[in-house]
């Protein structure tokens, strides 16, 4: 594990905050063995995007797309929320009001106990017909045919999460906005800041007072912004940081 040095002002930040709210990106779920989607090893090393993650790419191959959600689903379902997970988690239950953001769908925090769970790319589990019917269903691993067709029109399913060129869940964006503006604290863990609108959550809470701490293995286009980066890998960064600041989060003694 590596030392894990924040500025004083962060565990200040992390005692005294009472609104906190935290963004999460594909590097929180790296420690349980999930892949990113960029950098070295990353998932867009490998694959490309525009097969796999716009519509265009859905509906050029549904079954090569499926089937790349289906080996990821069965990674998530053999894997499981780690320390990061359960540090944010521990953090929301010490707060006033928190909200977790995630970029992320696996579905890793509410598993890990977090509540007030915004997801904005949607989630691995969820499949969403692409007829009229409006139908969402809840899939298991292994699927059984692919694709999956909506057991209600017999229509094509796919998931429901957001590719590129897509708007993200109106809900979900304006909780997610409204929870940056409003928080005294916010945190920026394993995200590599580079896919909007996401990235521009903490841009807004830093402009509404916040204070901005990033998490991450290396630094991001967000660090310019954050008033602390503390790298190193987010199961061993944010239960020390916690640990720091233990028993005081968002209530002063
Ligand atoms: C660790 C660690 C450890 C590793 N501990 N840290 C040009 C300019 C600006 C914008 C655009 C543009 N061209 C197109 C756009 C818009 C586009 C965009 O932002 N593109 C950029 C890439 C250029 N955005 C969109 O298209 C979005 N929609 C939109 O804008 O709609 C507008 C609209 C309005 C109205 C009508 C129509 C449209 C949608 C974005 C959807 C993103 N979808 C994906 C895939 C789907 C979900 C899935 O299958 O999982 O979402 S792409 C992928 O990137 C995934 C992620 O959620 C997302 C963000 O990635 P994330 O989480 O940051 O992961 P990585 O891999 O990038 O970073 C990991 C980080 O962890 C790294 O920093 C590591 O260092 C770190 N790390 N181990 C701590 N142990």
């Amino acid at each position: 594990m590596s030392e894990v040095e924040p500025r004083a002002e962060t565990i200040d930040a992390l005692r005294g905050s009472r609104r906190v709210a935290a963004l999460t990106g594909a590097g929180i779920s790296a420690e349980s063995g999930l892949e990113t989607f960029r950098g070295k090893g990353g998932i867009w090393e490998k694959y490309d995007f525009n097969k796999l993650a716009t519509l265009e790419g859905f509906l050029e191959d549904p079954c090569l797309v499926w089937s790349w959600y289906d080996e990821r689903r069965l990674g998530i379902y053999n894997s499981g929320p780690n320390m990061a997970h359960e540090a944010l988690a521990e953090l929301e239950a010490r707060a006033d009001e928190f909200a977790l953001i995630t970029q992320n769908i696996d579905g890793y925090h509410r598993e890990a106990g977090s509540r007030n769970v915004i997801e904005l790319h949607g989630n691995i589990w969820r499949a969403r017909c692409m007829g009229g019917c409006q139908t969402i269903e809840f899939r298991e691993v292994p699927l059984s045919t692919v694709p999956p067709l909506c057991k209600r029109c017999g229509e094509l399913l796919r998931p429901d999460v957001v590719w590129f060129g897509e708007p993200l869940p109106t809900d979900a964006i304006d909780r997610g906005l409204a929870a940056a503006a409003a928080c005294d604290l916010m945190l920026v863990v394993g995200t590599s800041g580079t896919v909007q609108p996401a990235a521009s959550i903490p841009v807004y809470a830093k402009r509404s007072g916040a204070y901005v701490l990033e998490v991450n293995t290396e630094p991001t286009p967000l660090s310019k912004l954050a008033d602390d980066s503390v790298y190193g890998k987010a199961g061993d960064v944010l239960p020390a940081l916690l640990e720091m600041a233990r028993g005081r989060c968002g209530h002063d003694g």
